[in-house]
């Protein structure tokens, strides 16, 4: 297995809207083992494709560690969604692409997913709490969009300079520690 590299906005490649994943086959099987071991590495609770500058429709995700330590990795390959619930639910958002950086959020509470498992099946599945924000999150990610895009532009410019400034910062600390 292998970490990739997550990419940071403002990177292109998070901008693009990903193709579908033709057939599960070994490199596809290999992309999401490196991709799930990147996201627990970083850590985080999901990680999509073009985080790791892959521009296809795969997400991974597991957001069920902090509650019994036990993992419940997921893989999402061709993922829709098939409903959501008319009820909203307001979570503060991260994104490994936009480290430090957190917002509320407000989207369906609960949703209801289909799509490609790496057994070759299609599964559908209702998610709610942490899962349903986590997974509404990445699925914009297959669709070039970023949590600050459901921000207004004020607070979308201000956590972009923020980041700007966290990119400096890490620069600085690297250089220093060279020296
Ligand atoms: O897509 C990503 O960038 C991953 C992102 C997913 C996400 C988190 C919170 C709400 C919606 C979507 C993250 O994992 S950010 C890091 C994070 O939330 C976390 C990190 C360590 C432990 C628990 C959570
Ligand atoms: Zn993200």
């Amino acid at each position: 297995m292998t970490l990739k590299t997550i990419l940071l906005h403002p990177d292109p490649r998070l901008k693009k809207h990903c193709d579908p994943v033709a057939t599960i086959d070994d490199e596809i099987r290999q992309l999401a083992d490196d991709m799930l071991e990147t996201m627990y590495d970083a850590p985080g609770v999901g990680l999509a494709g073009p985080q790791v500058g892959v521009l296809k429709r795969i997400f991974v995700m597991d957001c069920a560690k902090d509650k019994l330590g036990i993992p419940e990795p997921m893989v999402m390959v061709n993922p829709e969604i098939t409903w959501v619930s008319e009820d909203k639910n307001v979570h503060e958002e991260g994104c490994l692409s936009l480290p430090e950086q957190y917002a509320e959020v407000t989207r369906p509470k609960e949703v209801r997913m289909k799509w490609l498992g790496l057994d070759g099946q299609m599964h559908e599945e209702q998610f709610d709490s942490l899962w349903a924000t986590c997974a509404q999150h990445e699925l914009d990610h297959l669709d070039g969009k970023l949590f600050i895009d459901h921000l207004g532009p004020l607070k979308r410019q201000m956590i972009t300079r923020k980041l700007e400034k966290w990119k400096r910062e890490k620069a600085r600390e690297a250089k220093s520690s060279w020296s």
